[in-house]
């Protein structure tokens, strides 16, 4: 079973986590946009139209989107779901709630990095020689912006979509009692807490990052404001996503 991934990406620790809670073992294989792209596309057999990453091989069948594999997951694995009947609905609900704002917060990360030596630094493979890394790094961040068309949104929009998503979540834990979005632990739980990411990192025991790319992908006034789902999606990594270096490629 191979796994194609970001390590940073939120989509990416989304279907890690599933497949982790559920006991399955994978090879992780670390993408790299633009310049792994070919081979992506080969390993997946999609010759055009948008790739992305995570995006999971087994046997021959692929599974293109990380809903697919956190099903799979469910499907395969062992423990307890994380897609309950009673609340199978509103879990993915929530999933699609997380991903829009981390859609929106993709372009938060990408505006804070053009500022960000050494999380560009970070953004590029540790093989490649210093003197590229920098070109590579900056081109990547272009293309990338254009390929999520940046230019057509602010900051304050795509802080403003990050806030709506924030502000559910604190309404939703404020209901249920604050442990669980839904009462049990479920893939809403792991939705929301890997869209903190785009607040403020995990500690890296869970999530390994490094320090550019954590300033990258910290908002501090957000941070500020939200402080308690925060604490909350601490709490949820400690107790369901034990910290472990192997796991951690
Ligand atoms: N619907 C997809 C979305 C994943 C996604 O947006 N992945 C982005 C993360 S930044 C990606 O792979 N981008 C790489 C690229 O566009 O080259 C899923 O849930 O798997």
């Amino acid at each position: 079973m191979e796994l194609w991934g970001l390590s940073y990406s939120p989509w990416t620790e989304q279907a890690r986590w599933a497949l982790d809670h559920h006991g399955l073992a994978y090879k992780f294989k670390a993408y790299v946009p633009f310049l792994r792209e070919a081979a992506l596309r080969l390993r997946m057999k999609k010759f055009w139209g948008r790739v992305t990453v995570p995006m999971m091989v087994v046997d021959k069948t692929v599974y293109p989107d990380s809903l697919d594999i956190i099903r799979y997951a469910e499907k395969h694995g062992k423990g307890a779901t994380l897609l309950p009947d009673d609340l199978a609905i509103e879990a993915e609900s929530w999933k699609a709630r997380a991903d829009a704002a981390l859609s929106a917060a993709r372009g938060m990360v990408l505006r804070q990095m053009r500022s960000n030596a050494a999380g560009l630094n970070e953004s590029v493979p540790g093989a490649l020689p210093g003197w590229l890394r920098r070109p590579l790094a900056i081109s990547g961040l272009w293309l990338f912006g254009q390929k999520y068309r940046l230019a057509a949104t602010t900051m304050n929009d795509e802080e403003a979509r990050m806030v709506e998503a924030l502000d559910a979540l604190r309404a939703a834990l404020a209901r249920s009692g604050g442990k669980y979005i839904l009462g049990r632990f479920t893939l809403a739980d792991i939705s929301a807490a890997t869209m903190l990411q785009a607040v403020l990192p995990v500690d890296g025991r869970h999530w390994k990052i490094g320090p550019g790319m954590r300033a990258g992908w910290t908002n501090a006034r957000l941070a500020e404001k939200y402080e308690d789902l925060l604490k909350w999606r601490d709490a949820i990594y400690n107790e369901h996503r034990p910290a472990t270096t192997s796991r951690r490629a």
